[in-house]
């Protein structure tokens, strides 16, 4: 009864289009008290909705939270089945057990769980991904590639390069790709990919593709330790970014990209990444779970593996680790 109330208060405070609406005419017409009226605005404000009280005038809704829009996101589609289904919550631990629960179910490639908030948002190697509330996309894509299970790690390559292309697109920003994961604007961090397998014995059976984006967080919105090596796309561009048609232009990319990985193999996406990547030409340092070396990473294979050429002329090729750009 009370949330009815609450979104009849709402409806006519969007019907006035910015005119303020006197709580005396709102209590009237629904016929429920001032100080109904007056609860009900206060839910609406900590639901993200900025209300302004202007005195003897009444209430004036001055901006929608900034929640993603899942009808939005399904407008703005162009694939033919990637974002067709998507599970939207409002909070998760994190959006990849979801994601792996629902492909063992036997969803379709395509499907999208996504949500405003992750309280255990997960990074490569049990390290945590900081998910702030209505700021990012926080989201898990359901992939069924027809491919060996050796194939599986080149699809965090076509997952950079395809959120690299959208953001591109829609923010007219160019991130950099740092092998294998990473997308940096100016060096700072603005995405983590995590590539998580469902596997038979030598098949793929589904890839549960995590994308993390900041998005629209201010610098305030980052913990501290994070402050000196992340941004977000609101602090390279200084402008709110709808995060519903960001959603819809990675999609398209992703779909793009793996039929294309699929279809042709790696090289066309080489070629892309290489254009993206701020590893390539460089002097690096690699952590593996074993070792520590510095070199110049001279190239990607066909593979995906990284080659990195040791002072001593060494070639070394680094299938999985983490990487820091020596300056
Ligand atoms: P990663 O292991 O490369 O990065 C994790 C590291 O990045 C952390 O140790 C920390 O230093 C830093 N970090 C944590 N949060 C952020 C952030 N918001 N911005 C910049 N740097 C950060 C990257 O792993 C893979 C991240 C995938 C995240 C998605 S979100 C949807 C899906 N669900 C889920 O739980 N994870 C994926």
């Amino acid at each position: 009864m009370s949330a009815d109330f609450k979104l009849e208060v709402l409806k006519r405070l969007q019907g006035a289009a910015g005119e303020p609406l006197s709580g005396q005419q709102l209590a009237d017409t629904l016929a429920i008290s001032r100080t109904a009226i007056w609860k009900h605005m206060n839910q609406l404000k900590e639901e993200g909705y900025v209300i302004e009280t202007i005195r003897k005038k009444g209430y004036v809704l001055k901006k929608m939270p900034d929640i993603i829009d899942v009808a939005k996101i399904k407008a703005s589609l162009q694939t033919t089945s990637f974002g067709h289904n998507i599970h939207y919550e409002e909070q998760l631990a994190s959006t990849q057990p979801v994601a792996h629960q629902l492909a063992q179910e036997g969803a379709a490639e395509g499907t999208v769980v996504i949500c405003e908030q992750q309280t255990a948002g997960k990074g490569r190697m049990l390290r945590p991904w900081v998910s702030e509330k209505g700021k990012g996309i926080w989201m898990s894509v359901i992939l069924r590639p027809d491919v060996p299970t050796y194939k599986a790690p080149q699809f965090t390559l076509v997952a950079a390069v395809a959120v690299a292309k959208a953001i591109e697109d829609v923010v007219d920003v160019r991130p950099e790709i740092k092998w294998p994961n990473d997308l940096l604007i100016n060096g700072y961090k603005c995405t983590g990919i995590l590539t998580e397998m469902q596997a038979e014995p030598d098949r793929v059976n589904a890839l549960i593709m995590g994308i993390g984006i900041n998005v629209n967080h201010t610098m305030d919105d980052f913990p501290e330790e994070l402050q000196t090596i992340a941004t977000s796309l609101q602090m390279i561009t200084q402008k709110e970014i709808d995060r519903a048609t960001l959603i819809a232009r990675i999609l398209l990319y992703l779909e793009q990209y793996s039929a294309t990985y699929v279809a042709e193999g790696f090289t066309h996406i080489k070629r892309e990444w290489e254009n993206y990547s701020c590893t390539l030409g460089n002097r690096i340092r690699v952590t593996t779970l074993r070792e520590q070396f510095v070199g110049e990473a001279i190239e990607i294979s066909e593979e995906g593996i990284l080659s990195v050429r040791l002072d001593d002329g060494e070639v070394k090729r680094v299938y999985s680790a983490d990487i820091t750009l020596e300056s």
